[in-house]
């Protein structure tokens, strides 16, 4: 039993967190599971085993149904929800998206689950509800009008803001989390600016509910920088969650061990997220890849945190003054020296 990870000096919430799907059976488009899968709430203890305070779930894994199980095993093992989400994507009926569908029925059952969602993110205890944009999107040009989407969209979260702010008040806080592509060719929401301006666009009484789940895989597969799509949120006061993995350049959606590929960017991302005093909860979304045995399936989660405080440690040795030094005297390869020897100390 691993003892709860936690970075030093980290404001707010310490303590890192996992999804539950991150320990999967294994499969992919290819091939089927290489694992036996794991009921969803007997992972609870296998998160918090591997040094996780914090579990996160969709709704097609946690239902509401299973909700009062789910927290009574998790409190047992001393694990609390980092966040909720409903899942617009598993379930054939969104095959075309949720809110954005052309199909008015179906659009009504993605309000309904959301509203549903919002209730079991409190119920769970969780503060962070987080909507991924799945399969809000396109395969086919012209399949969808854009315009109507996006004012779809714009209606949908608003309703389900009002919902949450009269039933909840502030309690609640969403999460929208982009991604360019990947179960979709085209994504609406595809990256951190359409969800600013999304939100931009949102009702005025609730849009500080409104926030986002910044993923590094989803950025760098866009070929973003990811460190700047976090400072674009903190601008905006808007990193409200964070979801951290690696991702071995532009192709399919890895979920790698994080700080697995771009160690010194991601030794970068700590900085930023310890200048700008993040005070939300850290969380991992990798992926316990299909080639590991079942009784290692928590390597990913142990490789992850250790990569994290590693680097969380070596950011906070890095000396602020001297990158701003080195800023005014317009020496941008010299920061990118010095960095290197903060992470590889030579
Ligand atoms: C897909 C993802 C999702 C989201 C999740 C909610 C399956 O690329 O990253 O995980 O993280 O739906 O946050
Ligand atoms: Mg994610």
């Amino acid at each position: 039993m691993q003892t709860p990870y936690v970075l030093n000096h980290k404001a707010g919430i310490n303590g890192l967190g996992a999804g539950v799907w991150n320990l999967g059976p294994g499969g992919d488009p290819f091939g089927g599971p290489t694992r036996e899968a794991i009921p969803m709430i007997d992972r609870l203890p296998l998160l918090a085993e591997a040094g996780m305070s914090f579990y996160e779930a969709h709704d097609h894994e946690i239902p509401a149904s299973d909700a009062d199980k789910a927290k009574k095993r998790a409190d047992e093992c001393g694990l609390k929800c980092g966040m909720y989400t409903p899942s617009f994507f598993a379930d054939s009926v969104f095959k075309d998206g949720g809110m954005t569908s052309n199909d008015a029925a179906v659009r009504k059952l993605a309000l309904e689950n959301a509203k549903r969602a919002v209730d079991t993110t409190v119920q769970l205890g969780a503060s962070v509800m987080v909507f991924w944009n799945g399969r809000e999107g396109f395969d086919f040009i012209m399949a969808k009008n854009g315009r109507d989407s996006f004012k779809r969209l714009i209606e949908g979260f608003n309703a389900v803001g009002q919902y949450s702010k009269e039933k909840y008040g502030d309690k609640v806080r969403f999460g929208l989390e982009p991604k360019p592509n990947e179960p979709r060719a085209n994504m609406y929401l595809a990256n951190v600016g359409e969800g600013l301006y999304l939100i931009s666009r949102l009702d005025s009484d609730i849009q500080h509910l409104f926030g986002m789940n910044p993923e590094t895989a989803h950025s760098r597969i866009a070929g973003l920088d990811y460190v700047w799509d976090i400072e674009l949120c903190l601008e905006a006061g808007k990193l409200f969650h964070i979801h951290l993995n690696a991702q071995d350049g532009q192709r399919y959606d890895q979920d790698l061990p994080f700080g697995y590929t771009e160690p010194l960017k991601d030794m970068a991302l700590c900085m930023v997220l310890q200048d700008a005093q993040y005070e939300g909860i850290i969380c991992f979304d990798v992926k316990a890849p299909r080639t590991d045995d079942p009784k290692n399936i928590q390597d990913v989660l142990h490789v992850s945190a250790k990569n994290l405080t590693w680097l969380w440690n070596r950011a906070l040795e890095v000396d602020r003054k001297k990158i701003e030094q080195l800023r005014a005297d317009n020496r941008a390869t010299a920061i990118a020296g010095y960095l290197a020897e903060c992470l590889y100390g030579c």
